[in-house]
């Protein structure tokens, strides 16, 4: 750790503050270039406990930047790991309420659902398939706190990853009745089709963006519970929304999931 405990809790409340009252702000290694990835999560850290002393659950985890098509449009090299509080979620068909979100984009994911624990080290896609109920359509509403989008890796951890909303919907399906590898997707918005692609294009295997999340997990003495939702991340770039805007997410063989902007 590069910074103190007080610089810590003064970023974390600058960051929640800015997703609470939809304001942005400058990327914060630009006051603090020395901060470390410890640091980094550290503050994301602070933020999950801030939010869980005003009575937020946590509810799911989530793995980003986890496709060459996110971490080109970002311009960053590796993956990140982030928590969902329960008023993240958003049902399926709901409304999203732009008024409350700085700069929203939509990522297309598949959301798995986890029945027993999953722990590091050594956590593979056996172990993710051993451990996962069911997987769901699902997409990923971010909204960075950054000023235009733009940050690096250990800013974007700090800023609890983007987290914004999700909405999940559509078929549950066992993660081994199909190949997620090779399971379409089509993301759509006001009914016509902005982008598509497949699962493999998140790490090889969407499951290998769960086994990565609980062996970073492990490495600070964690585990992913029993009963999580966790999204392995964006399958395409994301597609900035705006008030309007109907969005829909078809997965081959799962259904869909939507939600309309306002
Ligand atoms: C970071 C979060 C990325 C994903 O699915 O790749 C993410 C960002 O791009 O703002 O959630
Ligand atoms: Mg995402």
């Amino acid at each position: 750790m590069k910074l103190d405990a007080t610089t810590v809790a003064l970023l974390a409340e600058r960051l929640e503050n800015c997703e609470l009252q939809a304001e942005d702000t400058l990327k914060i290694t630009e006051e603090h270039p020395e901060m470390d990835w410890e640091d980094a999560y550290a503050i994301q850290d602070e933020i999950r406990r801030r939010k869980v002393a005003r009575g937020s659950k946590i509810i799911g985890l989530k793995a980003g930047l986890t496709s060459h098509a996110k971490m080109k449009q970002m311009g960053v090299q590796n993956p990140v790991f982030g928590f969902l509080a329960d008023y993240f979620a958003i049902p399926d068909g709901g409304t999203c309420d732009v008024k409350a979100l700085i700069h929203p984009k939509v990522e297309p994911e598949i959301a798995f659902f986890t029945k027993t624990v999953l722990r590091g080290p050594g956590c593979h896609i056996g172990a993710v398939f051993a451990a996962t109920d069911f997987v769901m359509p699902g997409i990923e509403v971010i909204d960075s706190r950054y000023r235009d989008f733009k940050f690096d890796l250990k800013s974007v951890v700090a800023d609890n990853t983007s987290a914004a909303r999700f909405v999940i919907g559509g078929q549950p399906v066992s993660a081994s009745h199909l190949d997620l590898r090779t399971v379409g997707i089509v993301l759509e918005k006001n009914g016509e089709a902005v982008a598509f692609g497949a699962g493999a294009a998140v790490l090889g295997h969407p499951a290998a963006a769960i086994a990565m999340l609980a062996n970073h997990l492990s490495e600070r003495g964690e585990e992913i519970p029993a009963g999580s939702i966790i999204l392995s991340g964006g399958i395409t770039e994301a597609i900035a929304v705006q008030a309007g805007d109907a969005i829909s997410l078809r997965v081959q063989g799962m259904g869909s999931t939507g939600l309309r902007f306002i």
